[in-house]
């Protein structure tokens, strides 16, 4: 027989019979606050989760139904949800229905069974993934959808936590979060040892450790195992227990009352002393790791007996009865009313449509628009008492570094909402002084010296984008984002698509990469491959060559965070920073005046730069490749007489394809420069877009080679070179 039915079977029994259980722990209800009518309700909520379960298989086996990871043995959840707020964000575990079914009860209007088997049956009409997905989620109940990617909510749990704070600080109005909201963050107890939940686990205590607030429970569902591996006996509570700045609290997930009162107990400590929790609240699985898996294969017949007598909803039951609550009558009743009503509606959502075109799908990559509050240009007054002291060079030519400096300044000083947060950007302006003065002007609630850990920069800006601010995170070097990647890739760019576009997290993530670096060599301070960025959907990478260009594509990056809610890479070439010069000792060519917001041509995503108007080679490049074109197209035009135009990509997704073939148009080559390596570089993409759209026109490339970059002068060995650049422009030209 089905493991769950087996259960059912058990259950009904265990009240027809009068055979209830003794309840594994004695607190009374009335000890903790827990009113009658809050058990039976909570009790009514346990029961839709595991008719839920039970139904779910049922239509898996139809192939109507397409997930089948469990909440059975987690129902208590219930009780957690009891002691919490709607308005305190909730970043669940996977087996954590119970928990969404009975916030639902907080807000009038809500359907929660109906919506949960929409999204059981992939249907289009699922409120929280549009048929994406089976994730536990809602707008309206304060639930993100979470990935199935363990543990990787946790980073960004943290960050909406301590996010609270800073809004608070920044007087901002109208974020999701209130002043006294906390947040949830829920997994289990294999998850537990996931280095990005322990890194979420480590940040939390830190910050809190130091006094800044960090108002966050997190919650351990220890159900003893992980899939088949054992989780050892204890460990959960040796490694939580003595945790400094995380208070620990335990509860049985087994007894609705110990529950709640674990819950409640967590929940009050991060909601007064604005500390983090880790409660531990045990718990059995039932029925497997999900529908395929056979327990039997790696647990003796003994263990899963010996859950199986320890199911929560008997539990609950023997609490209901011991109350004088209600009768076994009426809990049968219950449960099997909660059985109907889920077969009934269950027969309804598999039949409501599908998604069934490719651009329904995609429809959500990008986040809807909304409006502008506020443009990027702060009143003349503010900027005069900011940039007192740097009038006077704001109007000489600058490089880079400090135009970027300029621009994130005014950036902050127009939308108050703008936070800067990464390793040393706080009084010594980052390793490289671009964001120098800035924790100086805006102080430490807008300019944020994080601790050592890519994963917890990126959830901080993830999770401070959940609750209303702009973050600009930055990661010291491109190799070290490596670290922290899926924050990217899983989280960040996919929360749109998972939600329907409901819930997004617009954020600058600033990287200093590439190669090029004079004085300053090795693989990881100059590591030349972005290939990780290059197939996520919707992210938007920008690479400026130039100050004048960083400083307008800064400006358009927030305007796409801010009105299009876009998940943004601004890739800064480390190399071009400092640089002053494009020909020779003095000539300032790659430096300009500080353009004032509204004072320059905006640059707008995608749009490329065109140097030139030649039609005997196009060079396509972007970064130092640019650059270095730029000081070959004068050798290439002085010595050997071609005419070229050199054009900046600027933008490396999305690319603007048919803007550069428009801009190649006329040409009669095409020379693309690629400073990343040669596999997996934007070259590729950009061979295929000439290929497939100006089939006649002779292209090559120059790419680096397929190799990290070694230290001392052999550093640009591997990588294109102005001289390399004319070779392969005269060798395309000539054939
Ligand atoms: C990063 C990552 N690695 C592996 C998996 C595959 N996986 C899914 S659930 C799971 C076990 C999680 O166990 P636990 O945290 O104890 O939660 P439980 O399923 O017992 O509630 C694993 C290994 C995953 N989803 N994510």
């Amino acid at each position: 027989m089905d493991a769950a039915e087996a259960i059912h079977e058990k259950f009904v029994a265990g009240l027809k019979g009068g055979t209830l259980p003794r309840r594994p722990v004695a607190v009374q209800p009335d000890e903790v606050g827990l009113s009658r009518e809050a058990m039976v309700e909570t009790f009514y909520s346990q029961c839709v989760s595991r008719q839920m379960d039970r139904l779910s298989r049922k239509l898996q086996a139809r192939g109507e139904g397409f997930y089948t990871i469990g909440s059975s043995g987690h129902e208590n959840n219930a009780a957690v949800a009891e002691a919490f707020r709607l308005d305190d964000m909730a970043f669940l575990h996977y087996r954590s229905n119970a928990f969404q079914i009975h916030r639902s009860k907080q807000l009038p209007g809500q359907t929660p069974c109906w919506d949960m088997l929409l999204s059981f049956a992939a249907s289009a009409e699922d409120p929280i993934s549009g048929g994406r997905h089976k994730v536990i989620g809602s707008k309206a109940l304060n639930i993100p959808p979470q990935t199935s990617t363990i543990a990787s909510h946790l980073p960004k749990a943290v960050g909406a936590a301590f996010s609270i704070g800073i809004a608070r600080t920044l007087k901002l109005e109208d974020t999701p979060l209130r002043r006294d909201s906390i947040v949830l963050a829920s997994f289990g107890d294999a998850s537990a040892n996931h280095s990005t939940a322990q890194g979420a686990f480590n940040t939390a205590a830190w910050a809190a450790y130091q006094g800044t607030p960090m108002p966050l429970v997190f919650l351990c569902e220890d159900n003893g195992i992980g899939i088949s591996t054992r989780t050892p006996r204890g460990w959960i509570e040796a490694a939580f227990r003595d945790r400094p700045a995380l208070k620990y609290v335990r509860c049985s997930g087994l007894d609705m009352v110990d529950s709640y009162r674990g819950a409640a107990e967590a929940a009050h400590h991060a909601r007064t002393r604005r500390q983090p929790v880790f409660l531990h609240m045990d718990c059995i699985r039932l029925y497997g790791h999900a529908g395929s898996d056979v327990q039997a294969t790696y647990l003796t017949k003994a263990q899963i007996e010996a859950d199986e007598e320890r199911d929560p909803l008997l539990y609950s039951a023997a609490l209901l009865v011991e109350q004088g609550a209600m009768s076994t009558a009426q809990i049968l009743d219950i449960y099997a009313e909660t059985e109907a009503m889920l077969a009934r509606i269950g027969e309804q959502a598999i039949k409501r449509p599908k998604l069934t075109s490719s651009s329904a799908v995609t429809a959500s990559l990008v986040p809807p628009k909304r409006a502008l509050a506020q443009a990027n240009t702060p009143s003349s007054e503010d900027r005069r008492a900011l940039f007192a002291r740097d009038s006077a060079m704001m109007d000489k030519p600058q490089h880079m570094a400090r135009l970027l400096s300029w621009a994130l300044a005014d950036l902050m000083l127009a939308h108050k909402n703008v936070i800067v947060a990464g390793e040393d950007v706080g009084p010594k302006g980052g390793v490289y002084n671009v964001t120098a003065k800035l924790h100086e002007r805006f102080g430490p609630g807008r300019v944020i010296n994080t601790l050592l850990d890519e994963q917890s920069i990126l959830g901080l800006g993830i999770g401070a984008a959940h609750n209303g601010l702009l973050p600009i995170t930055e990661i010291q070097f491109l190799a070290y984002v490596h670290n922290a990647e899926d924050q990217l890739r899983g989280e960040a760019a996919t929360l749109s698509f998972f939600s329907d576009g409901q819930y997004t997290n617009p954020m600058i993530v600033r990287i200093a990469g590439l190669g090029y670096q004079k004085g300053f060599g090795g693989h990881f301070h100059n590591d030349n491959s972005l290939a990780v960025f290059r197939d996520i959907p919707g992210l938007v990478l920008a690479c400026p060559s130039n100050g004048a260009d960083a400083v307008e594509m800064l400006r358009e990056c927030a305007r796409l965070a801010l009105e299009e809610q876009r998940v943004i890479v601004f890739l800064e070439p480390i190399a071009l920073y400092m640089t002053r010069d494009l020909h020779v000792e003095g000539d300032a060519l790659w430096t300009a005046p500080y353009p004032a917001p509204g004072a320059a041509k905006p640059i707008r995503l995608a749009e490329p730069g065109v140097h030139g108007d030649g039609t005997d080679l196009a060079i396509v490049s972007y970064g130092n490749g640019y650059y270095l074109s730029r000081q070959a197209e004068k050798i290439l035009a002085e010595q050997h007489g071609l005419k070229l135009r050199v054009i900046d990509l600027r933008w490396l997704a999305p690319l603007d394809e048919d803007g550069l073939i428009a801009a190649t148009s006329g040409c009669k080559n095409v020379l693309i420069v690629d400073e990343c390596r040669r596999t997996g570089s934007q070259s590729e993409a950009l061979m295929a877009l000439f290929a497939e759209r100006a089939p006649g026109l002779p292209c090559r490339r120059l790419t680096a080679e397929d190799s990290f970059i070694p230290l001392g002068r052999a550093a640009t060995l591997t990588l294109p070179s102005r001289d390399s650049i004319v070779a392969a422009a005269l060798e395309a030209v000539r054939g």
